[in-house]
């Protein structure tokens, strides 16, 4: 049987990759932080909450990712963990390139020193092209990071292409446009917008304060990216490759959408607030997915019409049933007694100890 770990389970892509890594048959291991309110509701709204083994583990912490991968013994480590929001980059900058920067050179070097069979995903993203706003993006263009989220994510992805032509490791680069769902958290734009809608048209909230509502963004729909991940770490050849739409759309016009979707005109309720605008933004997003839909295979199916309702439709459905008195799925008790969390420092298997140890030696 196929092993995994996925770092960031409790995100939005990690539940829905887990699902499909499952579906495939694989052994799926699950590394999750520490935080005052457990929060592995999108692992429950999947119903897959009691089928994957969860690790206690920090990007930050090296001796915490040692023991998750000689735990696990993974096939596929598919690093999915990050501070992802650009906005709190700029906030936390030493923090964001500890996660995103360093964070991604601690698994590779876990996997040169432990077992240079392991393949490795890295997350990587559209916002690497940052200030170059030529009409469409792909695998060649210049990378001229906006944000130190950005410029953290560029130094994995350099790390990643480094260790796989050093060291001849399986490392894939997946340059993922934005992809969004009914999972993705409340302050990225497309949810903050989509559950603004929702409780605006039940009378809930007056109106919706908004930043940059000319950037640009490609769309697209978080499980199809999730497969493309792993279509990627099939192939027999490990490469990066741009997954996206090419499909651009202003933030505008992703409200104009989601409003209409209820009857509502957008102008009546959405207020441009300067104080949300960013230091310094991405203007303009578009990805070209040749490279991927002639290699692997993959093209993406969802429209932008068909994302933007499906996300209006669900967090409509979830405030009428919080109306109804149900409570919202993060609401939910969630550190069920059947969830399998593995306490770490009680692996029982000796070699695994023996092995993580030898490392520990080496690497310290
Ligand atoms: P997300 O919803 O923000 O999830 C991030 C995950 O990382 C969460 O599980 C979070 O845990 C975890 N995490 C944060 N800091 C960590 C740390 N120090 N140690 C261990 N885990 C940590 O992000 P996503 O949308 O699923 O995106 C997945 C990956 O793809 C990220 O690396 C993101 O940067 C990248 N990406 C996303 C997009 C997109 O449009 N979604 C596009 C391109 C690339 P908590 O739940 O405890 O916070
Ligand atoms: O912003 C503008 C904002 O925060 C999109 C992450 O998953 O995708 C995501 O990063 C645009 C920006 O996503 C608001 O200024 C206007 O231009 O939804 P976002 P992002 O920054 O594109 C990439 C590919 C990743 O890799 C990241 O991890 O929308 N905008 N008004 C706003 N953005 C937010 N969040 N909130 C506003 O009120």
């Amino acid at each position: 049987m196929k092993r995994a770990l996925v770092t960031g389970i409790t995100g939005q892509d990690g539940p829905y990759l887990a699902r499909l890594l499952l579906a495939k048959g694989y052994k799926v291991f699950g590394t999750y932080r520490r935080v005052s309110t457990p929060n592995f509701w999108r692992l429950q709204q999947l119903g897959i909450a009691n089928k994957i083994t969860l690790i206690p583990a920090d990007l930050t912490d090296m001796s915490s990712l040692l023991e998750a991968v000689s735990i696990s013994d993974p096939h596929e480590i598919y690093n999915l963990a990050a501070q992802s929001y650009v906005g709190s980059s700029f906030d936390q900058p030493l923090l964001t390139t500890d996660i995103d920067a360093s964070g991604s050179t601690r698994f590779l070097e876990i996997i040169r020193h432990l077992n240079k069979n392991i393949k490795f995903y890295q997350a990587s993203t559209s916002e690497l092209y940052g200030a170059f706003t030529s009409q469409m993006q792909d695998e060649n263009s210049p990378m001229i990071p906006n944000s130190p989220y950005a410029a953290a994510k560029l130094h994995s992805y350099n790390m990643a292409r480094i260790y796989r032509n050093s060291y001849g490791l399986f490392t894939c680069n997946g340059i993922l446009f934005n992809h969004e769902s009914p999972l993705r958290g409340l302050e990225f734009v497309t949810r903050k917008i989509t559950n603004s809608v929702a409780r605006i048209k039940l009378g809930l909230q007056k109106d919706l304060k908004l930043g940059n509502l000319k950037a640009k963004r490609d769309w697209g729909f978080a499980p199809e990216y999730c497969y493309a991940m792993y279509k990627m770490m099939q192939h027999k050849h490990p490469d990066d490759y741009v997954i996206a739409t090419g499909e651009t759309h202003s933030v505008g016009e992703f409200a104009q959408l989601a409003f209409e979707t209820v009857g509502l005109n957008w102008r009546d309720y959405v207020i441009s607030d300067k104080k949300l605008h960013r230091p310094l933004d991405v203007h303009q997003l578009c990805g070209n997915h040749n490279k991927a839909q002639r290699i692997l295979g993959w093209k993406p199916k969802v429209t932008f019409k068909e994302l933007v309702k499906l996300m209006v439709e669900t967090d409509l459905k979830l405030w009428q049933k919080h109306l109804a008195g149900e409570p919202f799925p993060w609401d939910a008790p969630n550190h069920s007694s059947e969830m399998d969390i593995v306490a770490r420092n009680v692996t029982k298997d000796a070699n695994r100890e023996a092995r993580a140890f030898k490392v520990k030696m080496k690497l310290f």
